[in-house]
C-alpha cells in the first residue's frame, strides 16, 4: 500500500523545467522534456542569448522565451534549470540557478577546466542544491541493456574490454566549433566513452593514453587511444575519433567488447549483441524503435537525452541524486585530464580524485 501511495504521489509530482540554450544539441532536450509531461514534466520556459533561437523554441514548443537566464529566472517559478550551452558559459549560468535554489542540470562536458568544474560543485554541495550532468552515453537504451546483461551475471566477472567510438560522420556540419577546440576529440567525445567504462566497469587508478591529430584542418586531437586499469583490476583500451573512413559507420554508437569469467559481449553497428554466456552464443537486438522527433543516425544519441532526462526527473520527484551527479561526473572529468596529461607526458597517469573540502 505504502508503495502504491508513494507511486502515486510520484505521477502527481510536477517538475518546472527552464531551459537554457536553444540550439542544435538543445532541440533533443526539448523533445525530450515535452515527452516526459505525461510523468510530471512541465517544459515552462527558455532562454538563448540569441533571441531568434529562443524565440524559435519558445514558439514551437508553445512556451515564454527570453533572452537571459537572470531574467527567466526572474519571472518564472521553476524547479529545475537545464543549461545546454556551450561550456565556457556553464559556471556563471550554474552558480546563478544555484544562488537562486533551483535544481541545475549542466550538459557535458561539465566544464572547461578541473576548476570550474570543481567550483559548481562545492557550490551547488554548500547550498545543498541538486546538481547533475547531462553525460547521456550511459542513458543510451543499448547501454542499459549492456549494464544489465553484466548485472544477470552472463559473462561472469569482467575482466577486459574495448569501449570505442569510432566515425568518419561530419560532425563539423552541426559542431563547426570541433575546429576550433584545442582540446577536441578526448574532451568532446572521449568524455562519453570514459564515462561509459566507468559506468561498466567501475573506478579507474590510471590512464596511459596516444593521441592523434589525423584531420590537418582541426586545432585539437581528433583521435585518442587509452588504456585504463581499473580498481577491479580489470583493464579497459578506449578509443574515440572522428577520422575512422568505413563503410559501415556505426556513428553514434559506442561499439565493445567486453571478456568476462564466464563469457562476452560483442556488440556492431546497428544495435546488436553477441552474447557468449558458458560457450553458448546468442545475438540480441539492443536497439529501440524511433521515437516521433528522432531519425537515424542520431536516434540513439536522441534516444539517450530522453533516458537522461527521464532519469533528472525522476531523482527530482524522489529528492535523490542523480547517477551523474556533479560528484560522480567530476570522476570522470578527471579521466579526461589525465587522458590528457598521460599524452602529453608519455605516461600512465592517476586520476585526481576531488576533495569537497580543498
Ligand atoms: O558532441 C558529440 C556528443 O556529445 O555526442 C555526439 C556528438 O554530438 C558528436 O560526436
Amino acid at each position: 500500500m505504502a508503495q502504491i501511495e508513494s507511486e502515486a504521489i510520484k505521477v502527481m509530482k510536477s517538475v518546472r523545467v527552464g531551459l537554457v540554450g536553444c540550439g542544435f544539441y538543445a532541440q533533443n532536450h526539448l523533445n525530450a522534456w515535452r515527452d516526459l509531461a505525461a510523468d510530471g514534466a512541465v517544459l515552462a520556459a527558455v532562454c538563448d542569448a540569441d533571441t531568434a533561437k529562443a524565440k524559435a523554441a519558445g514558439e514551437s514548443f508553445g512556451v515564454p522565451w527570453y533572452g537571459d537566464m537572470a531574467a527567466m529566472l526572474e519571472a518564472e517559478r521553476l524547479d529545475a534549470v537545464d543549461i545546454v550551452t556551450r561550456q565556457d558559459t556553464h559556471r556563471p549560468l550554474a552558480e546563478l540557478s544555484i544562488s537562486r535554489g533551483v535544481a541545475t542540470i549542466v550538459q557535458k562536458p561539465f566544464a572547461p577546466s578541473w576548476e570550474d568544474a570543481t567550483a559548481i560543485v562545492r557550490t551547488a554541495g554548500k547550498a545543498g542544491v541538486w546538481l547533475a550532468v547531462h553525460e547521456n552515453f550511459r542513458y543510451q537504451a543499448p547501454l542499459r541493456a549492456i549494464r544489465r546483461t553484466l548485472d544477470g551475471g552472463a559473462i561472469g566477472k569482467p575482466n577486459w574490454a574495448r569501449i570505442a567510438f569510432r566515425t568518419g560522420y561530419d560532425v563539423y556540419a552541426t559542431q563547426p566549433y570541433f575546429y576550433d577546440e584545442e582540446r577536441f576529440a578526448i574532451a568532446d567525445v572521449g568524455v562519453h566513452v570514459l564515462d561509459v567504462a566507468r559506468f561498466l566497469l567501475g573506478d579507474v587508478v590510471r590512464v596511459s593514453c596516444e593521441t592523434q591529430r589525423r584531420n590537418p584542418k582541426v586545432k585539437g586531437e581528433d583521435t585518442a587511444t587509452m588504456m585504463l586499469r581499473h580498481e577491479s583490476g580489470a583493464v579497459s583500451i578506449v578509443e574515440c575519433t572522428y577520422e575512422a573512413r568505413r563503410a559501415d559507420d556505426a556513428f553514434p554508437e559506442t561499439l565493445m567488447e567486453i571478456e568476462g569469467s564466464r563469457g562476452s559481449i560483442v556488440t556492431a553497428a546497428g544495435c546488436r549483441m553477441r552474447l557468449t554466456s558458458d560457450g553458448k552464443a546468442s545475438d540480441v537486438d539492443i536497439g529501440t524503435p524511433l521515437l516521433p522527433w528522432t531519425s537515424h543516425p542520431w536516434h540513439v544519441s536522441q534516444e539517450g537525452a530522453l533516458g537522461a532526462c527521464r532519469h533528472f526527473l525522476d531523482c527530482l520527484q524522489r529528492g535523490v541524486p542523480a547517477e551523474t551527479h556533479g560528484a560522480d561526473n567530476l570522476r570522470t572529468y578527471a579521466l579526461v585530464d589525465a587522458a590528457y596529461r598521460a599524452a602529453a607526458e608519455h605516461r600512465a597517469v592517476a586520476p585526481v580524485r576531488y576533495d569537497p573540502q580543498g
